[in-house]
C-alpha cells in the first residue's frame, strides 16, 4: 500500500472513530483546517517538479474528497443518533397528573358590577357610559345644583388644572352627567343605568377618592313613584338573594330629585355580625327620587309631558355588604392573597333571579 493510501485509511479511521459531533469537528480541523494534514500537504505542491506536482495534487484531492464525504456522512449519522438519544431521554410521561393552572380571580367589585348590570338589564335597562372628565354644566348645573352648593367646593370635588374658555373641568363626582348627555341626545322614553368610576376628595375605611356608582334613570309619560319603589325593591331582593325583605323609604334631599328618598333594608346587628334581610335594624342601601323638573328642562324635555325617576347606588359599599369585606381601602391594594380570598372564578354568569341559569351566591 502506498504512503498516500495508508494516510487515507488512517484519516478515514479517525472519522469513523469520532463518537460525537464535537469529536468529528476536531478531526475535520486536524485534517482539513488551516493547519490540517491535507492543507499542509497541499502547501508542499508549490515546491514540487511539475510532473510530480500533478500526480501528488490528484492524490491529495482524492484524499480530501474522500475524507470530506466521510465527515459529512458521519455528521448525519451522529446527528440522527443524538436526536434519537434526546427523544428517549426527554420522553413525556403522559401518565403524570396535570399541573394545576394558575387561574385569575374576578375582583369582588367587578363581580358586583356585573351582577347589578345583569339584574337591571333583565328589567329592560340599557347601559350608558360617558367620560370621567366633565364640565360644570353636565356635572352640576343641569342637575339643578346651585352655584353655592357645597358639592362644588374644592374640598369635595377634584378640579383639573388650567381653564378652557374661562371654564375649569372636573373629574365627575357622580355618573349623572351621562344621563344628562343621554337626554340631550335622545328623546324619551329613556331607560338607562350608568355604571362607572366617580371621584371625590375623601379617604377612610368606607370612602376612597375614586369609587364606583351605578345610577339609573327612567323618563316616560306616566313614570311615577310606585314604579321607582317596585323597581328598587325587586333589585335588592334579587341582589341579596332574598325572597322577601323589609324596606323603608326615608325622605331625603338631593338637588336633582324631588321628592327624594333614601332606601333602607331590614337587618340585624347581633354580636357585631351584620345579617341582611330581617331584623329590627335598618341599613341604608341607596338614594333615589323623582327627577326634578329643572333637570328635565335643562335637557329640553317638557316636565308637563314627561316625568321620571332616578336612583344612585354606591357599588363599592354594595360589594362590601354582600361579600362581608370590612375595609374599602383593601379593594385597591392589589394584594394577591386578598384577591384569592375575596375574588370570584371567572366566567361565572351573574345571578339575575329571572329565569337565567342561576349560579347562586358566592363562588369563592
Ligand atoms: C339625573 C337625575 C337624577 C341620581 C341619584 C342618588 C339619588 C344618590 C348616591 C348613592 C350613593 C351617590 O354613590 S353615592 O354616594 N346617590 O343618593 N343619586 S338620586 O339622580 C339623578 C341622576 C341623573 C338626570
Amino acid at each position: 500500500m502506498s504512503e498516500m493510501d495508508t494516510l487515507q485509511t488512517e484519516l478515514l479511521a479517525q472519522v469513523e472513530k469520532a463518537a460525537s459531533l464535537a469529536d468529528l469537528d476536531a478531526v475535520r480541523v486536524s485534517v482539513l483546517g488551516k493547519k490540517g494534514i491535507i492543507t499542509e500537504k497541499m502547501k508542499t505542491l508549490g515546491s514540487m517538479a511539475p510532473e510530480e506536482r500533478k500526480a501528488a495534487g490528484q492524490q491529495f484531492n482524492t484524499i480530501k474528497t474522500a475524507v470530506s464525504e466521510a465527515i459529512e456522512a458521519k455528521k448525519e449519522a451522529l446527528e440522527e443518533s443524538e436526536i434519537n438519544a434526546r427523544l428517549t431521554q426527554e420522553a413525556v410521561d403522559i401518565t403524570l397528573p396535570v399541573r394545576p393552572e394558575h387561574q385569575g380571580r374576578v375582583h369582588p367589585l367587578y363581580q358586583t358590577y356585573d351582577e347589578v348590570i345583569a339584574i337591571f338589564g333583565q328589567m329592560g335597562f340599557e347601559v350608558a357610559e360617558g367620560p370621567d372628565i366633565e364640565d360644570d354644566f353636565h356635572n352640576f348645573t343641569a342637575l339643578n345644583t346651585p352655584k353655592d352648593h357645597p358639592a362644588r367646593q374644592m374640598q369635595d370635588t377634584f378640579y383639573l388644572q388650567g381653564e378652557e374658555n374661562g371654564e375649569r373641568f372636573i373629574v365627575r363626582t357622580q355618573t349623572s352627567a351621562v344621563q344628562i348627555r343621554t337626554m340631550e341626545a335622545q328623546k324619551p322614553p329613556v331607560r338607562i343605568i350608568v355604571p362607572g368610576r366617580t371621584y371625590r376628595c375623601d379617604y377612610d375605611a368606607t370612602h376612597a377618592p375614586m369609587f364606583h356608582q351605578v345610577e339609573g334613570l327612567i323618563v316616560d309619560k306616566t313614570t311615577n313613584m310606585a314604579h321607582l319603589k317596585g323597581c328598587l325593591i325587586e333589585f335588592v331582593k334579587t341582589f341579596f338573594e332574598l325572597d322577601d325583605v323589609p324596606v323603608r323609604f326615608r325622605p331625603s334631599f338631593f338637588p336633582f330629585t324631588e321628592p327624594s328618598a333614601e332606601m333602607d333594608i331590614g337587618c340585624s346587628r347581633a354580636n357585631g355580625e351584620l345579617k341582611i334581610g330581617a331584623g329590627s335594624d335598618w341599613l341604608e342601601i341607596l338614594g333615589c327620587g323623582m327627577v326634578h323638573p329643572n333637570v328635565l328642562k335643562a335637557c329640553n324635555i317638557d316636565p308637563n309631558e314627561y316625568q321620571g325617576f332616578a336612583f344612585g347606588i354606591g357599588l363599592d359599599r354594595l360589594a362590601m355588604l354582600k361579600y362581608a369585606i370590612p375595609d374599602l381601602r383593601t379593594f385597591f391594594e392589589s394584594d394577591l392573597r386578598w384577591i384569592r380570598h375575596y375574588g370570584f372564578v371567572p366566567l361565572d354568569i351573574p345571578s339575575t333571579g329571572a329565569g337565567l341559569s342561576m349560579t347562586g351566591g358566592n363562588k369563592r
